[in-house]
């Protein structure tokens, strides 16, 4: 039972050491690859994984700044703030972590990172060569999930693959990334959604099972066939601790599906460690411009 988990806290501990050679090299060219996060107001989730990126970062030699607003600043003061990191020389790697309040227009947000310093892939000039299969900054979920299933030995071509969820962070980008010819692609790719009529019908099809819903437990083990391989994005807050920790659970019923599924990835400890470590790796690939 034990090896049928991904464990992509593992995988991407692996990618961090890659990383640590890479930066010393960098060090010694005297460049010290630069991250600034922002972060606009007080969602919980938010503030753990900007932490939790801050903190990677630094343990790795990454020069990173952590820069936090109050939910009421206005969308011009971040607008300026962002024209500042763009026009940074130290600075490498620009990341406004989502959601952003409601009275900020994310896509104007996004839009005026430059492109050459959007470490999260989601600038549609990004987005763009992303789909083109040119080389750009691959968004980091997406990126993160080809990984662990590259370095778990999963056979993506050919396979079917069955993603649910369309959000532009996740279900679009791996979606798309996935009927690519490239390593980790040549799938056959569904997309279902909120309108999708039998999910469980196109589910069961799945050889790769990909979750990125964001409603826990939903992916239950009557959805999965004998043997799929199950990625689980979904990191649903679904409780507390009686210390006060957040108690989370993925989209996926993972006790159950666990019985059928050949491999699958747990949450926490999945996919979202992947995140983070593949916004470090998009950070020194722009810090590397600077060579
Ligand atoms: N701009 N906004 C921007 N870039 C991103 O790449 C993100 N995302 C998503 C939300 N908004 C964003 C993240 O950083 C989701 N996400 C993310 C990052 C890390 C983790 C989960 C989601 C993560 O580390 N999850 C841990 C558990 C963390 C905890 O204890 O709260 C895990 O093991 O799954």
């Amino acid at each position: 039972m034990e090896d049928k988990i991904i464990r992509g806290s593992e995988v991407a501990s692996d990618i961090r050491e890659e990383l640590k050679i890479e930066i010393e090299t960098l060090a010694k060219q005297n460049v010290v690859p630069g991250l600034v996060t922002i972060l606009v107001g007080e969602n919980p989730a938010s503030q753990s994984y900007v932490a939790a990126k801050n903190r990677t970062a630094r343990s790795l030699g990454i020069d990173s700044t952590q820069v936090t607003l109050s939910a009421e600043t206005s969308e011009a003061v971040l607008l300026e703030l962002i024209d500042k990191y763009n026009k940074q020389e130290n600075i490498d790697g620009i990341l406004v972590q989502l959601p952003l309040p409601d009275h900020m227009d994310e896509s104007k947000v996004i839009n005026a990172i430059t492109p050459e310093k959007d470490v999260d892939g989601f600038h549609p000039v990004n987005v763009g060569l992303m789909m083109l299969g040119e080389d750009c900054y691959l968004p980091c979920t997406p990126h993160g999930i080809l990984e662990l299933l590259i370095r778990s030995g999963v056979e993506t071509s050919g396979a079917e693959v069955v993603v649910v969820g369309r959000s532009n962070i996740v279900g679009k980008p791996i979606a798309n990334l996935m009927i690519q010819k490239r390593r980790g692609g040549n799938a056959t790719v569904t997309v279902c959604h909120t309108r999708t009529k039998n999910l469980k019908e196109h589910c069961l099809k799945a050889d790769i099972l990909i979750a990125a819903v964001g409603v826990a437990r939903v992916i239950t083990a009557d959805m999965v066939k004998e043997g799929a391989v199950v990625i689980d994005v979904g990191v649903n807050r679904v409780g507390e601790t009686e210390s006060g920790k957040a108690l989370l659970a993925g989209d996926v019923d993972f006790d159950n599906v666990l019985e059928k599924a050949s491999k699958i990835t747990p949450v926490p400890g999945g996919v979202g460690p992947m995140t983070i470590t593949m916004l470090m790796k998009n950070t020194v690939q722009a810090a590397k411009r600077r060579v």
